[in-house]
């Protein structure tokens, strides 16, 4: 496909067990490149706005049961139909920063009982695949004592540790591991220049596709 001039935006997820400060720090990134002049758009997953995620967020909340082949085939969709939207921000310059994404997936259902890594990947093999990847390691005691998990379905401390040993076996070269048990502007001065250093090599390069 064709980048403009400027090049194309990049693609940025972040990672992580819940607590370690994703959502903060993904802000911070956003915003960054807001005072800098960067074009940048912010996504969420799961994108509990649209029909697929209404189901995900009554399931998480607990106010429905979901089969979790389903569900994990559910989160993937709704990943799948933010892709239009994403490939045309990057395409056009604009960067992309994510709060969760893929690993996510395969990290939260692997973490049940009967399931793989390899059939979780499946569904979300050939998405865009970040250009880098926050991992915001935070061990379970730690993340537990920052402040109590809510009442939403996977907060529970024997089920975040479960996740964290597959985000492990899923841990690649593209992958940055943040220490988050730090002050979080400290961390912030981390993770901005590491996108800064690598964001002229992927600029004018080719988005790549996850797990092909
Ligand atoms: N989650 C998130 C999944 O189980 N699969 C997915 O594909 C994604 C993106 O949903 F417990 C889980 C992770 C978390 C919950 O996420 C909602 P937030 O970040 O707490 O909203
Ligand atoms: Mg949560």
């Amino acid at each position: 496909s064709l980048l403009s001039r400027k090049g194309r935006g990049i693609l940025v997820a972040f990672e992580g067990c819940d607590r370690g400060g994703k959502s903060t720090q993904c802000k911070m990134l956003v915003d960054y490149f807001k005072t800098t002049g960067r074009d940048v758009a912010h996504f969420s997953f799961p994108d509990r706005t649209t029909i697929i995620g209404q189901s995900i967020d009554s399931y998480l909340q607990g106010k429905s049961e979901l089969e979790d082949h389903a569900v994990h085939l559910l989160f993937s969709a709704n990943r799948w139909e933010a892709v239009p939207k994403i490939t045309q921000l990057i395409e056009r310059g604009t960067s992309v920063i994510m709060d969760r994404y893929a690993f996510s997936g395969v990290a939260f259902t692997a973490a049940k009982k009967g399931f793989d890594v390899t059939w979780c990947k499946y569904p979300d093999r050939g998405l865009p695949c970040p250009d880098i990847v926050f991992y915001l390691e935070i061990a379970t005691k730690d993340a537990m004592s920052r402040a109590s998990f809510g009442n939403e379905r996977y907060e529970k401390a024997e089920f975040q540790e479960r996740v964290a040993k597959v985000y492990k076996e899923l841990k690649s070269d593209d992958w940055r591991v943040v220490d988050a048990l730090r002050d979080m502007n400290e961390i912030h001065e981390e993770i901005k220049s590491t996108v800064i250093k690598l964001e002229d090599n992927v600029k004018y390069s080719e988005l790549k596709n996850l797990w092909t």
